[in-house]
């Protein structure tokens, strides 16, 4: 074979196994055994002079083009497997990077607060669904069809498909307490349960009002519960919120699911119950409704009101996280500002 055609072969070679080389390291003994002093390229430049005059010329200029063509594709396949350039040395002087940190939302925190005294008593903690049945939001309730509360103004309906469910149309519920009526209907007492979740009302929006809010409701059912088991409950929970210090009191009040009702004031943190605009000036602060669970609901999860009595109550989230934090609108709660949610 002359050396032409051979140095032709050896090209054809080289840039194969460059082309497949896997990893820079792969590259230098390539190199070497194309390139360097012992490689066949060599041999035949030394070998130029002993060669007959008219192919000594061409031979060289082929041995010349062989070198720079294994030298370009060694350069190309360096620099397509990324030899990195060197890294500037750590400079360990400098801040690091701050990881972001999330946290609770405040509504969150303060139904694990509540949830956190009820726990302890022995309620255990039940969640149910946001689209209700007439029937359990208001029915069930001793909440007849003609009450205030039922006119399509209170209530977000859901257009229900006809024929209408045996348990009326589907709506939003505006309270936790179907959830409860649910339990009832499902286990025998005694029962101790709380309720947390999400209810609607088409209020008109100001700083107190929003068409979702948050509710948690109790509900004790047994032979024995009596209205002092609910104030001693109910002013431990109070305390456990708002302090140790705090007064409460109970003022007679009408809701259709319990008799008798009551609604619970805590006196104002601000003044002590003195009067300020906080509370304006009444020195007490409204903060949950209760009472004892109405006959007529015990009957409609076919309980007997002669065998078994409780109690049940329900607060607002938003309202007692307001007077926990100091937040003078509810609507802050909802826009997931950062600059808002970061402070809790
Ligand atoms: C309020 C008043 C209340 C209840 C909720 C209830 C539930 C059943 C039976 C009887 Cl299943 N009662 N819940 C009772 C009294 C008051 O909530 O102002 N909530 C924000």
């Amino acid at each position: 074979m002359n050396p032409l055609e051979e140095l032709a072969q050896l090209l054809a070679q080289a840039v194969a196994l460059i082309g497949e080389a896997a990893s820079p390291e792969r590259l230098e003994p390539l190199r070497v055994k194309f390139l360097g002093r012992k490689s066949r390229l060599s041999e035949i430049m030394s070998g130029l002079p002993a060669l007959p005059v008219e192919l000594r010329a061409v031979t060289g200029k082929q041995a010349n083009q062989f070198k720079a063509s294994v030298e370009a594709a060694l350069a190309q396949r360096r620099q397509v497997l990324g030899v990195a350039p060197a890294k500037p040395a750590l400079d360990v002087t400098l801040p690091g990077t701050a990881v972001p940190q999330g946290r609770l939302h405040p509504i969150t925190r303060t139904i694990e607060a509540i949830l956190g005294v009820f726990q302890p008593m022995g309620f255990e903690v039940i969640e149910g669904p946001e689209a209700e049945f007439a029937y359990y939001n208001f029915d069930a309730l001793n909440i007849p069809p003609d009450h205030p509360s039922r006119e399509s103004f209170d209530t977000f309906f859901i257009d229900t498909p006809s024929p209408q469910p045996a348990k009326g149309p589907l709506l939003l519920r505006s309270h936790t307490s179907p959830v409860q009526v649910r339990v009832m209907e499902q286990r025998p007492p005694p029962l101790r349960i709380v309720v947390p979740g999400k209810v609607y009302r088409p209020d008109a929006l100001d700083p107190s009002h929003s068409f979702m809010f948050h509710q948690v409701e109790g509900l004790m059912v047994d032979d024995r519960t009596t209205f002092a088991d609910l104030k001693g409950v109910l002013e431990q929970c109070l305390k456990a919120l708002f302090g140790a210090h705090t007064r409460t009191r109970f003022r007679p009040h009408f809701f259709p699911f319990t008799e008798p009702s009551a609604e619970v004031d805590i006196a104002c943190a601000a003044c002590q119950g003195a009067g300020c605009p906080t509370c304006g000036r009444k020195g007490w602060l409204e903060i949950m409704g209760c009472g004892m669970v109405h006959p007529h609901v015990l009957k409609a999860v076919r309980y007997n009101p002669a065998k078994v009595q409780g109690f049940a109550f329900g607060m607002g989230v938003e309202r007692i996280a307001m007077l926990q934090y100091g937040v003078k609108d509810i609507r802050l709660f909802f826009e997931n500002d950062l600059r808002f949610l970061s402070q809790f």
